[in-house]
């Protein structure tokens, strides 16, 4: 029948004429049946499962099988835990039982180890709201009965217990959470959002079939592989980062899809860097030798990372959705003889809103990388969390969300649209209409928003009326006109944006959280309300308020899905409103704040290789994402109709860019400089100048630095990809050395999209440059890169200026000068016109 079973009867003695003979054969290939199923189906889920730090000593075997466990559960986020540790063979703690009438969960030893019936308010199947208060609090009780866990293992048995009795969205909110926050568990990359949950950043698997089918057969000849090869083309000394090999080979079952991550040691990109590093007649060499800069200097590090790093603004991406960090060509993971995998290019060509001016900003709000940013800024800066409150989160509500709506400002200039305009009174119609048109985890829809909805008092998971809301932002005006907010206990609290003591809090830091609102930060919760976030509640119920029509909320309900609706840019163009209105109330900086005495910014421009200076380019790209957990989680792999979805991106990118600095110290010694470097549009939407005054609202950061400058020219360069805002990879968060490094990419902006699309004909921005004494900005020299929008828990911010310095504020110089000319006399500053142009 077989040779395997001839050899295995040969071997038992059994003769190959007999029935016995055809019975032991049944057996054998029952087993090797058996032991296929054990190793081929379910090792994919095992082989993506991989810790950071595999040899780490100090967690025992025990916490890593418990870590393991904990990850499956995050990737397997519907999946009853009993299939899951009986289909990924877990090792089955008894130390925690729960019981769902009590809500008590015991311990081994019959004790009361925790209660949980603020954790489970939130019912298995209800949608998950993350601005309704009482949902944010069912995670807050979770979390805090989670922290009694000792270890790994202890956090993985009490998740066993409960895990089938919480809301799903809950649990992962609260898993992703720990591994954020726990010590023990900071050798672990945790997965992103978008893998955790990808059904919120695609429609159904129906729909991605479908569409698949034809994509497949596009794919050969279209678009993208034409859109890249002109990119290339239009400039042949640039050579990509990224072969297009996979776009010119055809697509079937075993084929690697995965481009090449390496960058090639003939890019021009690799040899400026090469350059500027090993001439030994480098100016850059020079200065080095003459600072004897120190091995550990941050400008050393600087040069070192962008080295010895590849070079690929999508890099981050390839690492984020993907776990297993062996060094597995990405696909092959799934590419699996048995399960040839459904290519899907996605594209955001679903029309979701009925303005379609606005449908062609989908890329851009839909982005995937975007979504998972904001959201997973709302996660580390939990609210009503005093243990973990983040330095200076007020205030990051505030410089966050402001760079998020400069920057959709940016793009909508590029597609030749008008800024966005406030939607602050809930009493008016919002004229746009939104259908998500994908569904939740539960499976139902989002709530969609016809045109022109008045939102009205909501009466359904909660209850709000307007005017209710209308109180609170009076009470806040108030607040900003007099410069002054009650505290619960009735004192009266300056708010003011003055150089603060230490453990002080600025006006600005204040105000943020009692807009956003935090309920334990916030100095007066039930005076101030819930404002921003009570906005964002009512209009997601806007649809159906009282929830007559049963219809779940809309998208503006949750930070990882608000950002794709148009509606959230105009109401936090209000909230940013409000903010602005305290800025401007504060006294414009000082010309002794503003200067830098011996120290001059002589020369700025920005390279990108390809062209002449200050000329950047941006592009479409695609990056492959593995939708193998999630998407196509309804057909198990045993059907014969089990196939993979892989999905492609269409995504804006860019080239990447140095910044290169000519400064020239008229100091005695060497001296540390804080650069900051901002962009905004030179010209309004209808082609005028812009003033100070008009400017100032759309000035993004791109990059905060120091680097240490000697007597004399120092020639200074700076990789974009090294920017402050970015998502990094390996971000150092901890800042201990030894330490692995864990994966912060959540907390930065998405690399792919530092640069505004800009246009064909090329659309001119301003980059204004500023050097600072560090020595006055600086709180504590750190060795770690900086990152503006997130702080790792229990640190602080380096960086002792208001965010957005010097930019956030009125100047006294009057609003009809130009930026140019506010900053005239001020040789530490440089503003530097850039054209982007989008590569079509
Ligand atoms: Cu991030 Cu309104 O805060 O969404």
């Amino acid at each position: 029948m077989c040779s395997v079973c001839n050899v295995a009867a040969l071997c038992c003695g059994i003769d190959s004429s007999k029935a016995m003979y055809k019975l032991f054969c049944f057996l054998v290939l029952l087993l090797i049946n058996f032991l296929w199923v054990s190793c081929v189906v379910f090792d994919d889920v095992e082989d993506n499962i991989t810790l950071r730090n595999a040899t780490n000593t100090d967690s025992n075997e025990k916490d890593e099988q418990g870590i393991r466990a904990l990850l499956q559960m995050l990737l397997n986020p519907y999946t009853p835990t009993k299939v899951l540790s009986s289909r990924l063979q877990w090792a089955r703690p008894t130390s925690f039982h729960f019981d769902p009438e009590t809500k008590l969960l015991w311990n081994a030893k019959g004790e009361k180890a925790a209660h949980l019936g603020g954790a489970t308010a939130v019912g298995a199947k209800d949608q998950f709201v993350w601005y309704n208060k009482d949902h944010r609090k069912a995670v807050i009780d979770l979390i805090d009965n989670f922290e009694n866990a000792t270890n790994p293992w202890e956090v993985y048995s009490m998740a066993y217990a409960i895990r089938n009795h919480i809301n799903p969205r809950v649990f992962i909110t609260v898993l992703l959470f720990l591994l954020e926050t726990r010590e023990d568990f900071e050798h672990v990359k945790a997965p992103s959002i978008a893998q955790v949950l990808p059904h919120l950043f695609f429609p159904d698997e129906g729909v991605l079939k479908s569409e698949g089918k034809d994509d497949q057969e596009q794919w050969k000849e279209r678009s993208l592989k034409r859109t890249r090869r002109q990119v290339f083309q239009q400039f042949p000394n640039f050579e990509p980062l990224f072969s297009p090999g996979p776009f010119s080979q055809p697509f079937g079952a075993g084929t690697a899809i995965m481009p090449q991550q390496q960058v090639s040691p003939f890019s021009p990109i690799r040899q400026n860097f090469q350059n500027t590093q090993v001439s030994p007649f480098s100016p850059i060499r020079q200065n080095f030798q003459n600072t004897q800069v120190s091995p550990f200097s941050p400008i050393r590090q600087n040069f070192q990372n962008t080295q010895f790093r590849p070079f690929s603004p999508l890099r981050p991406i390839f690492q984020n959705t993907q776990i297993s960090p062996q060094g597995l060509p990405f696909g092959q993971q799934f590419l699996r003889p048995r399960h040839p995998p459904v290519f899907v290019q996605w594209q955001h060509n679903i029309r979701r809103t009925d303005i379609p001016s606005e449908q062609n900003l989908a890329y851009w709000r839909e982005d995937i990388l975007f979504n998972g940013h904001h959201w997973h800024w709302h996660l580390v800066h939990q609210l009503g969390r005093p243990s973990v409150t983040r330095h200076r989160k007020g205030e990051q509500f505030y410089y966050m969300h402001r760079n998020i709506l400069v920057r959709y400002n940016w793009e909508r200039l590029s597609l030749g649209m008008d800024f966005v305009e406030a939607y602050g009174d809930l009493r008016t119609p919002i004229r746009e209409g939104y259908n998500p048109r994908f569904t939740g985890g539960t499976g139902e829809p989002w709530g969609a928003r016809p045109p022109n909805t008045r939102p009205q008092d909501v009466d359904r998971e909660l209850t709000i009326t307007i005017r209710r809301t209308e109180v609170w932002r009076r009470r806040l005006l108030h607040a900003i006109r007099t410069g002054v907010i009650i505290s619960r206990n009735r004192n009266e609290i300056a708010i003011r944006d003055v150089d603060i003591p230490p453990g002080g809090r600025r006006g600005i830091d204040i105000l943020g959280d009692a807009l956003e609102s935090d309920w334990l930060t916030s100095e007066n919760y039930k005076y101030y309300g819930d404002y921003h976030n009570f906005g964002h509640y009512i209009i997601s119920a806007a649809h159906d308020p009282k929830g007559t029509l049963n219809e779940p909320l809309g998208v503006m309900a949750e930070p990882v899905t608000s950002v794709r609706d148009p509606v959230f840019y105009r109401w936090h163009k209000h909230v940013d409103d409000l903010f602005d209105m305290y800025k401007v109330s504060q006294n414009p900086y000082e010309s002794s704040e503003l200067s830098f005495p011996g120290v001059q910014l002589v020369n700025a421009m920005l390279l990108d290789y390809t062209s002449e200076p200050n000329n950047l380019h941006t592009f479409f790209n695609t990056t492959t994402y593995n939708s193998r957990f999630g998407l196509d989680f309804r057909i198990q792999e045993s059907d014969p109709n089990y196939r993979p979805v892989v999905i492609r991106i269409l995504h804006l990118d860019h080239r990447p860019f140095n910044y290169q600095l000519q400064i020239n110290s008229q100091l005695r010694t060497w001296k540390k400089v804080v650069v900051r470097i901002f962009l905004a549009p030179k010209m309004s939407g209808h082609g005028e100048r812009m003033t100070y005054s008009e400017q100032r609202r759309h000035w993004g950061e791109m990059d905060v630095f120091d680097v240490d400058i000697v007597p004399g020219l120092n020639l200074v360069t700076r990789a974009s990809q090294e920017s402050s805002i970015l998502g990094h990879e390996g971000f150092p968060t901890r800042g201990r050395p030894g330490n692995e490094r864990f994966d912060y990419q959540g907390c930065g902006w998405p690399p792919h999209l530092l640069l505004p699309r800009g246009s064909p004909s090329g659309l001119n921005f301003q980059v204004f440059i500023m050097l600072t004494d560090a020595d006055r900005d600086i709180i504590s020299s750190s060795r770690r890169p900086r990152s503006s929008f997130c702080v790792p828990p229990r640190e602080r911010f380096q960086d002792r200026r208001p965010m957005g310095f010097p930019l956030d504020r009125e100047m006294e110089s009057g609003s009809a000068l130009s930026t140019q000319e506010v900053f005239r006399n001020y040789a530490n500053v440089r503003i530097v016109d850039v054209t982007v142009t989008h590569l079509e």
